[in-house]
C-alpha cells in the first residue's frame, strides 16, 4: 500500500465542491488516512511549494493557496500517487481528460481544484508537512 497527499484547493472549497470531490475519492477505492481543513499562511504555502520557488507562477500560486481554506488529505491505495494523479487529470483543466476532477471542477491552470504528490519522496515530505503519525498512523514507508 502507498500513501499520497491530496489537497482540495481554496477554489474548490469556496465553490462548495468538497463533498463531490470526496465522493469521487471514496468511489475510486482510496482509504482516507487523514483529513483536515487548513488556512495556510503565505509562509506555510511558500514552504509547501518550496520546490517551485524559482518558477514565474510561484508568487501567484502562494497567494492563491493562502487565499482561503483548503482540505488536506492522506489517501491510501495500491499505487496511490499515480492513481490519484490519474483521477485528478492534467494540471491544466482544459487539457485534463474528460471525467477527471480537474476537468470537472477546475477553472484554470492555477485554480485547478486539487493537488497531488508527484513521487514517493515528495509524498513523504508533503504528508509530514501537514500530519503527525498520531493523526494518520504509520508513515508512507510504514
Ligand atoms: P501538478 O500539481 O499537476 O503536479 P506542478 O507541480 O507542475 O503541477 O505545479 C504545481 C502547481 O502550480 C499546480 N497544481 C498549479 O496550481 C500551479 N501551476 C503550475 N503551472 C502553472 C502555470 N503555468 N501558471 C500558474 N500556475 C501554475
Amino acid at each position: 500500500m502507498e500513501r499520497t497527499l491530496a489537497i482540495i484547493k481554496p477554489d474548490a472549497v469556496a465553490t462548495r465542491q468538497v463533498g463531490a470531490i470526496l465522493q469521487r475519492i471514496e468511489l475510486a477505492g482510496f482509504t482516507l488516512r487523514g483529513i483536515r481543513l487548513v488556512n495556510l499562511s503565505r509562509h506555510d504555502a511558500e514552504g509547501f511549494y518550496a520546490v517551485h520557488r524559482t518558477k514565474p507562477f510561484f508568487d501567484s500560486l502562494v497567494t492563491f493557496m493562502s487565499s482561503g481554506p483548503a482540505v488536506v488529505l492522506v489517501l491510501e491505495a495500491a499505487d496511490a500517487i499515480g492513481k490519484w494523479r490519474k483521477l485528478m487529470g492534467a494540471t491544466d483543466p482544459a487539457k485534463a481528460e474528460a471525467g477527471s476532477i480537474r476537468r470537472d471542477f477546475g477553472s484554470s491552470i492555477e485554480h485547478n481544484a486539487t493537488h497531488g504528490s508527484d513521487a514517493v519522496d515528495t509524498a513523504v515530505f508533503e504528508v509530514d508537512y501537514f500530519f503527525s503519525d498520531l493523526e494518520c498512523g504509520d508513515s508512507v514507508e510504514g
